[in-house]
Parts: structure tokens; sequence; C-alpha cells
């Protein structure tokens, strides 16, 4: 649609960026913090490992000063669970709530909101060793870590996310390094560990709502629009097996407590539909979001998979892997891709915004998109990054239309604040605003520096979204 007059950003609008404990904070076994599965994965060959990272647990303050200085409005990380909880359950760590405390405070400081992600990909180890998400305990061990996080933070912190992309994780947690499950056993596994998880978030955000006063809470899953291949009858039904097993899955589960009925066919089909408890779904359905977070990198892109399709996709986390009778993973020739393969859709953005607002009806949060690039730290202190202005500003754009199309859009939070380690692509593949001296290996100074796209978001957040200007 186009649009004669478009709608200005909400002023309230929530402008910042995000991060992750276990990719951000390095220290990964200081004071008194017990390892996570992330401590304890195979490092992909080149890469390095959690050690140092990008040293915000020693420079917290540093970062949150730059961060303040580009006008954040909100400040989305993660609290590792296994800083607060070395085994995950049990006793306290103080000194991970006093880093966590410190970091709260000196958000606030400069009226900087916490949105606190309270699982990103950083299972306790102890925990993992008893099974992990697939031992219904999770069920407890997840709220009890909640209450731990609400008692402490409650009473500063208003903003939670549950668990990031809890749909990645059962999709390609073989890339993000959480599982290593492979035959026919994997799908119901993996099946059973998303009913725990979900039932885990259903509880969470119920528990919100009751210790935290004026808390608001939602999910944090990667939403990436399915698009058919083609227009032919069969690829389209490929989209929608895709929409529902991808997207829908977790977001009807999150927001009216029901399996979509699609996803549940395929789970079936797979024999792979989880064991339900009595009470499993009375629990789901007391567990509401105030808002949905999602994380939006591209959109994706399937047809129809008949027996004899071939998997090309299969080991990159963005792009589709192959289920077959279901989807096969296709290329969309309409779209650029960045220096790492991943297609760059913008317009997509604003699809998936309207589908979301149209099923869900909630405010909306961007709690991650960004291009990961090999930026370059000139001899006079600068990073010249043209390319994610452009990422951004396109991004940004189509945000503003889907406001202009009516959906409610509480802010954005691209990934990310400040360099980090990748999921898996090391150090070299670098998303922040503020640029952080270290490879791979050498650790160099660990200075961090402004890059161009500082400059340019704070003349955006300045401008609530008006400039988007170079
Ligand atoms: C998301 C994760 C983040 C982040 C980002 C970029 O899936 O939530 O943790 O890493 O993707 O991915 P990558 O680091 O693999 O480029």
């Amino acid at each position: 649609m186009l649009h004669k007059k478009l709608k200005a950003f909400p002023d309230d609008f929530l402008w910042g960026a995000s991060t992750s404990a276990y990719q951000v904070e390095g220290a990964n076994l200081e004071d008194g913090k017990g390892p996570s599965v992330q401590d304890v994965k195979k490092v992909p060959e080149g890469t390095s490992d959690l050690t140092v990272c990008a040293d915000h647990y020693h420079r917290y303050k540093e970062d949150i000063a730059l961060m303040a200085e580009m006008g954040f409005k909100v400040y989305r990380f993660s609290i590792s669970w296994s800083r607060i909880l070395p085994k995950g359950i049990g006793e306290v760590n103080p000194k991970g709530i006093e880093f966590y405390n410190n970091v709260i405070n000196e958000c606030l400081k400069y009226d900087i909101i916490p949105l606190v992600t309270m699982f990103h990909f950083d299972l306790p180890q102890a925990l993992e060793e008893k099974g992990g998400w697939f031992n219904r305990d999770s069920i407890e061990w997840f709220t009890y870590f909640a209450k731990v996080m609400f008692e402490n933070f409650g009473d500063r912190v208003k903003y939670w996310l549950t668990i990031n992309e809890q749909n990645m994780l059962i999709l390609t947690g073989d890339t993000i390094g959480t599982t290593t499950l492979t035959g026919p056993e994997k799908y119901k596994n993996l099946y059973q560990q998303n009913h725990h998880m979900l039932v885990a978030q259903a509880k969470a955000m119920a528990l919100c709502h009751e210790m935290v006063d004026g808390g608001k809470i939602g999910p944090a899953p990667n939403i990436s629009l399915g698009y058919p291949a083609s227009c032919k009858p069969e690829d389209i039904l490929a989209a929608q097996n895709l929409n529902a097993i991808r997207n829908w899955l977790y977001l009807d589960m999150a927001v009216y407590g029901k399996y979509n009925n699609l996803a549940w066919a395929f789970m079936e089909e797979r024999d792979a539909t989880p064991i339900i408890e009595d009470g499993d779904m009375e629990i789901l359905a007391n567990g509401h979001p105030d808002f949905i977070g999602f994380n939006y990198y591209s959109t994706a892109t399937v047809a129809w998979c008949g027996e004899d399709a071939q998997d090309t996709y299969g080991h990159d986390q963005q792009k589709t892997k192959m289920e077959k009778g279901v989807y096969v993973g296709a290329a969309n020739h309409n779209l650029p891709h960045t220096d790492f393969g991943w297609e760059i859709d913008p317009q997509g953005f604003r699809a998936t915004i309207r589908e979301m607002y149209s099923r869900y009806r909630l405010p909306m949060i961007v709690t991650e998109n960004g291009i990961g690039a090999y930026d370059k730290l000139t001899e006079d202190g600068k990073v010249h990054d043209p390319y994610r202005i452009e990422y951004l500003r396109k991004h940004i754009e189509q945000i503003q239309l889907a406001i202009t199309d009516g959906a409610e859009m509480m802010g954005y939070c691209p990934w990310s604040a400040i360099d980090l380690i990748s999921t898996h692509e090391g150090m070299v593949k670098r998303y922040g605003f503020i640029y952080v001296d270290r490879d791979e290996y050498d650790l160099k100074t660990l200075d961090r520096y402004r890059k161009d796209s500082f400059y340019w978001y704070k003349k955006v957040i300045a401008s609530n979204g008006a400039d988007l200007s170079d």
C-alpha cells in the first residue's frame, strides 16, 4: 500500500540495541559463574572461545555510557542463568546478583530502560547434564530461576523477555551449539523439549505478573515470514507449512496457549507429539504476554518438497533446512546478500510485522535486526560502515510504513549494541555500533571506538526516527 502521509514513530518509541550474556560478557568462569552449554560446546575451528568476548563484564560502565551517548531509551541484554545460579538450581551466587544489579543501576542512571532476556541459548551445563530441557523438571528449574530474577531485579526491571529464539533452538540447535541430536528420536526429543520450554515460559509470564509490580513480559522468537518460491499452489502450501512450523507454533502458544494445528499435524507426521501432562494446557492458557518481542534478519523462501528434493541449505543458520514432504529451502533471487550470505529483505520486515499484528494484535518490539560484516578499524580510529547504516535505515523505514499500516510498534533494538562473539562465526562477524579492538585470538587493547553508524543512530534517535539521512 502506498501511503499519502506516513505516521510518525510514537513519542515513547523505545530506541536501543541488544546483546546477550554469553556473547558479550566474557569472564565466563569468573566470580563464581558456573559453565553453561556455550562454555563447553565445541567451538567451530577458527573462532575464539568465550573467556573474554567484548569484556563487557569488566567494562559495562564504559559501554553503557556509550549507549547513553547514542541516546538509548532501552538496552536489551540477557542474564546468564549460571552466573546467578552456578548449578542452575539451588544456591544463588551473590556476585552474579551484584553484577546484574550494577548493570541495571547503570542503565537507570542514564534513564535507559533495562529490557532483560531471561534465557539466551546458555543453559547451565549442570542442568544439561541432568537432561536439559528434555527433563520435565526443566519447567521447575526455569520457574525457580525466574523467581530469583523477579525477587532481585523486579523492583527496577519492568520489561522482560522469556526465551530468545526458542524456535531456532528447536529448528537449528545444532548450529547454535545446543543440540547434537540425530536419528528418528530427534524430533520426539526436540518437541518434548519445546513443550517444556512453552510451559516454563507460560509459568514465567504468570509469575512476572504476580511478582513484578507493573511488570510486562513477552516472548522473543525469531520470526521470518515464509515466502513461496513461486505461485505454484504446492509452493504456497509449502510456505504455509514453514510459517506454521517456524513461526506460528511459537506465537500461537505464547499468545493463545494453543498448539497451531498445522504444526501439530507435522509433529504427528514425525511421530513427535509431546507428552502433555494434566494441567499443562491450563498453565499454557494462563500465561499472557503483554507484548511480542521478535528478532528479524530476513525472510525465508521455500518450495514444495518432493521425494527427490536436495537440501542445499542445511549448514547455514539463516537458511531453511529441508523437511522431506513438508518444504525445502529455496534461494530468493530478488534479494541481495550480506558478506556472510544472509539475504537482505527490508520489505519482508514490513510484511512480517503486518502478518504478526493481524494474527496477534499485541504491541511489538524488535529485539534483533542487523547486519554481520567484516568491519575495519582505520589508522585514525574510525570505522566506516555505510552498509550497516543502509541496512538499518531501510529496515527502520519499513517499521514506519508498518506503523502507518496500523501495526503497534513499541521499539527497535537492533543487533548489536557493541561488537560481540557471533553465534557460530566468531569475532570477525561484527554487528555493533561500537567497535571492540580485538581479533579472533589477539585480544589487542579491547578499546572501544565509535563506528560511523554510532553517530548516525544517535541522530536517528534524537529525531525519533524522522531523520534517517547520512
Ligand atoms: C540470533 C541470536 C543472536 C545473534 C544473531 C546473529 O539468532 O539471537 O544471539 O548471534 O542471531 O547471528 P550470528 O551471530 O550467527 O551472525
